[in-house]
């Protein structure tokens, strides 16, 4: 397992590690991953309007990690055995207890996640989001929510290759908005891992 490396221009709020899994590793993972997750279509709330995920998802976790995504609410699924040594590698890498990951599988190029920030409210003011990309190598994008001094919104371009772990923490979710843009590019399926911290519901 390689080192995160902090990337340049992202005030050290990000963290990248090209090869994380070795590729035998990853290619097992994926096989194992893709039969499996539960795979489901979740539907979002956009302008208050249901529309369907364009991509596969289902939300794993500890019991107690319920978790609300774009409008809809989520009871997770039980850890597998495939995820659970996983969850600690990561887990050790960010140096976070992770307790729930979001798994996303994009079919095709034309799936895809639009801009958002992960800012729900059971992730607390600075969560540290853990992303481990798995499968076809898609391009991921992070924009500044305020122009700098020379009134332009910086954009950082990544490409997340099979294996790559991807750590967001600090102010990211705050001053960056991220999507996964749809591609015209012919690519295989990916499988992209998103693990966070859920805190227990303030009432
Ligand atoms: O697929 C990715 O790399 C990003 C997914 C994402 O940002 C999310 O599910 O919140
Ligand atoms: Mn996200």
């Amino acid at each position: 397992m390689k080192a995160l490396r902090d990337m340049t221009g992202l005030e050290g709020t990000v963290q990248f590690a090209q090869r994380w899994l070795p590729i035998p590793e990853a290619d097992a993972l994926f096989e194992a991953l893709r039969v499996d997750i539960p795979w489901t279509r979740h539907r979002l709330r956009i302008f208050g309007r249901e529309v369907d995920a364009p991509r596969l998802s289902c939300w794993i976790g500890d019991p107690e990690a319920a978790y609300r995504y774009s409008g809809a609410r989520f009871a997770p699924e039980p850890w597998s055995e495939v995820l659970v040594p996983v969850r600690d590698a990561v887990s050790e890498a960010a140096e976070v207890a992770f307790n729930s990951v979001l798994a996303n599988l994009y079919r095709d190029g034309r799936d895809a996640m639009g801009w958002h920030s992960d800012d729900e409210r059971e992730l607390g003011p600075r969560p540290v989001i853990a992303s481990l990309s798995l499968g076809a190598t898609r391009r991921f994008v992070l924009k500044a929510r305020a122009p700098d001094m020379d009134g332009r919104f910086a954009r950082h371009v990544l490409e997340l290759p099979h294996g790559s772990l991807l750590v967001m923490r600090g102010d990211t979710q705050v001053r960056y908005r991220h999507a996964l843009p749809r591609t015209a590019k012919p690519v295989g399926p990916r499988i992209n891992l998103t693990f966070r911290r859920i805190l227990p519901l303030q009432v």
